[in-house]
């Protein structure tokens, strides 16, 4: 078996490359091959000083994370550390690419580091609900200071080697051949036969933060103050903290032992769940990334609320888009408001001038599908009917060559009857985005009956490029999302006329974790929308209906379900519709009572959770964890409980489905009949 750990020898330097691909992550097999290297180096005489570096694109992008919560296995990452930092000959961090985690925390026992203008570092761990756990918490503040290593560790983001070179972590930037650079810098470094301080022995940033503890303080509040609630930003805030108070190794001692509570906290399991699940929804059998067509320029029909914002989710990644609308002035009007939301951005200090000119450059329109001829991708993005966009497509297959991919941005309809309408099915599918389609994290790409595998692969590698965590799905009402979204909220009228108001219902929601109710949230799309919808489809929904009925279309006419005093965006109770509440129950023979969160969200939650068992079931999802990544970057479900599969399970299968049961024998409504598939989602993944 090959070693994933090798040592040169450059005129005296031994160069120590890790080659562990994809990532470098930091498993035990390589623990093990760069644990014997690096003893075998740190005993040789013949050696002045050492590289360490990465092979691929990667330094080291941390500890590997399925290993996380499994029992130690020596050597650790500490192991390892504490040979480099132990090193009396001085120690160079050649950083080629990525050095995130326990990768970082390896450059940081190193006496020096040195990186590529292209490298990223960082201590991502609270991102996984966790916090750096090999001394990240205790060298960072050292080197960058405590303010700075409070940002980067309580945020979890990523800065690149510019930046990292200007706050102490990167001691040169090597624009030209890092090897070559890093080996001269340790033979500088060897030669002047001085001594090397290793990190943890520099105290002169941790002396200036003692002299401002309550810039600290202060500092740490307002990071955790947006992040209440979850536990490893909170110790690793503490864990940085104890770097201006106690002595390093007690500090040390400190950091492992949040890092073993939280490595098998709920959160953290949920948050690596994610992690993997993401990764795995965006690969498909018999999709090979070779397979993708290059996608130049991107056409758009439908210039409204979604058009503009799939525009702007492709200009911000710098490609080209071409609007296409019915007449010169509503295209006009998009892309002055496109051109007015960059403004406002660089108004803001988050774009620059340059950027958003560049921007605004790469968008063309025109009233004529002509434009579309030199597109690689066409995206259909107006309203919800099967007649329209069948026009659309077929007048788009007429327009474009062969290959050019054909989507459809539908929410809820057929992609196979609107792939019929072309002759050329192959190159149909759905990409359905949310809103707002520049911010939102969610892709659904609809697979039709004949969707070819270039296609798929195609949009899989575009939702990459413009920022989208993509979730293959199949064809079905709704696809995964609004199927399983109809399906909580069924119950929702129904709760409302037994007794639960909507504020309450809203605070359940929030309580579980969602950053708004479902009825802050109707208020802020606008009760209209699903108003013209039920109408279109012979349904209805009393109170909502009758608030439309009153002309209360949510924030906008500045009452909905809750009242939006002066413009105000927060909505308060209002007794005129707890009032109208109260009387359409009583009229139906409702007597009202007292409903609990838990029964609320019993109510909701699980019908949702057996919606999805459905949609895995009749194969729509391919997955559990793909329906859990569709709802964490799609609808709000906090990530830290890993979605609502992944929550169901913790939950209790056999709890839901007889709850469920019980509910359909009493009611008979469709969204409690329990899926033969639920019980089984515990032995999926
Ligand atoms: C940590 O370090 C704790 C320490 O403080 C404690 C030490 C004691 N482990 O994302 P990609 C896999 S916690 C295992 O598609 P990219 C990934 O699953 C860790 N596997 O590539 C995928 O596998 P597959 C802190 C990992 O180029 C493949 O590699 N570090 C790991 O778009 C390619 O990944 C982090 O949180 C890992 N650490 O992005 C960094 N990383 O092909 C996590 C990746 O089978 N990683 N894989 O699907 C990343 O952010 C991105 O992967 C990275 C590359 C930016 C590195």
């Amino acid at each position: 078996m090959s070693r994933l750990a090798a040592c040169t020898i450059h005129d005296g330097v031994a160069v120590v490359t890790i080659d562990n691909p994809p990532v470098n992550a930091l498993g035990a097999r390589l623990r093990g091959d760069l644990f014997a290297v690096l003893s075998e180096v740190v005993a040789s005489p013949e050696v002045a000083a050492i590289v360490l570096t990465g092979s691929g694109r990667n330094f080291v992008a941390g500890a590997d994370i399925s290993e996380i919560g499994r029992p130690p296995v020596e050597p650790t990452v500490t192991s390892i550390i504490e040979l480099i930092e132990d090193c009396e000959r001085p120690t160079i961090a050649a950083i080629n690419g990525n050095a995130l985690g326990g990768g970082l925390e390896l450059a940081m026992a190193c006496h020096y580091r040195v990186a590529t203008p292209e490298a990223r570092l960082g201590l991502p761990e609270v991102r996984l609900g966790l916090l750096p756990g090999a001394g990240g918490t205790q060298r960072l503040p050292r080197l960058v200071g405590a303010a700075a290593a409070l940002d980067m560790i309580v945020t979890g983001s990523e800065i690149g080697a510019r930046k990292a070179s200007g706050i102490g972590l990167v001691d040169a930037l090597s624009e030209g051949d890092l090897m070559r650079e890093a080996i001269a810098l340790a033979q500088a470094r060897a030669a002047e036969n001085g001594s090397h301080v290793a990190v943890r022995y520099r105290e002169d940033k941790i002396a200036a933060a003692k002299r401002d503890l309550a810039g600290f303080e202060a500092h740490r509040d307002a990071l955790l103050s947006k992040r209440r609630g979850l536990r490893a930003p909170q110790l690793a805030a503490l864990s940085v903290g104890n770097a201006l108070t106690l002595p390093f190794d007690d500090a040390l001692a400190a950091e492992r032992g949040f890092f073993l509570e939280l490595a098998s906290s709920d959160e953290s399991k949920a948050l690596r769940h994610l992690f993997f699940a993401e990764r795995e929804a965006a690969k498909l059998d018999g999709v090979t990334k070779e397979a993708a067509r290059a996608v130049r320029r991107v056409g758009i029909v439908g210039a409204g609320t979604m058009g503009r914002g799939i525009a702007m989710a492709f200009l911000n990644a710098g490609m080209p888009v071409a609007l296409a609308e019915t007449d010169e002035e509503a295209l006009a009007k998009a892309i002055e408001a496109i051109s007015a939301s960059y403004a406002a951005l660089v108004r803001r200090g988050s774009l620059s001038e340059e950027e958003a000119s560049a921007r605004r450059g790469n968008l063309s329109g025109s009233v004529s599908y002509d434009m579309f001829a030199d597109c690689d991708l066409v995206i259909e993005a107006v309203f919800e009917d099967m007649a329209l966009k069948k026009t659309i497509f077929a007048a788009l297959a007429a327009a474009t060559p062969a290959g050019t991919i054909l989507a459809t941005n539908t929410s809820w309809l057929d992609v196979n009857e609107i792939a019929a309408a072309t002759d050329r099915p192959q190159d149909v599918l759905g990409l359905h985005f949310f809103s707002p389609a520049h911010v939102m994290k969610l892709l659904e790409i609809v697979r039709g009956e004949r969707t070819s595998p270039a296609a798929l692969a195609t949009a899989l590698k575009l939702a990459r490029r413009i920022g989208k965590v993509p979730v293959v799905v199949g064809v079905g009402y709704g696809f995964v999302g609004n199927r399983m979204l109809a399906a909580r909220n069924a119950e929702l009228e129904r709760l409302m006329l037994e007794g639960a108001m909507p504020t309450q219902i809203d605070r359940a929601f929030r309580d579980f974790g969602w950053p708004m109710g479902p009825f802050e949230m109707t208020d802020l799309a606008g009760l209209d929308v699903g108003w013209r919808n039920r109408r279109a489809h012979g349904k209805t929904a009393p109170v909502a209906d009758a608030l439309c009925e009153m002309g209360r279309f949510g924030q906008k006419t500045g009452r909905g379900f809750h009242l939006y005093p002066d413009g105000s965006r927060k909505g308060v109770p209002d007794p005129e519709v707890e009032k109208l509440i109260r009387t359409m129950a009583e009229e139906a023979g409702i007597a009202p009572r007292a409903v609990s969160f838990a029964e609320i969200l019993e109510r909701t939650h699980y019908p949702m959770v057996n919606a999805g068992a459905q949609v895995v079931e009749e194969g729509i999802a391919r997955r559990a964890a793909d329906i859990d990544v569709v709802w964490v970057n799609g609808y709000g479900f906090p990530a830290w409980k890993g979605g609502p599969m992944f929550w169901a399970r913790k939950e209790g299968l056999s709890r839901i489905e007889r709850f469920l049961a019980r509910q359909f024998e009493a009611t008979g409504s469709e969204h409690f009949r329990p899926s033969p598939m639920l019980p089984l989602l515990a032995a999926s993944d």
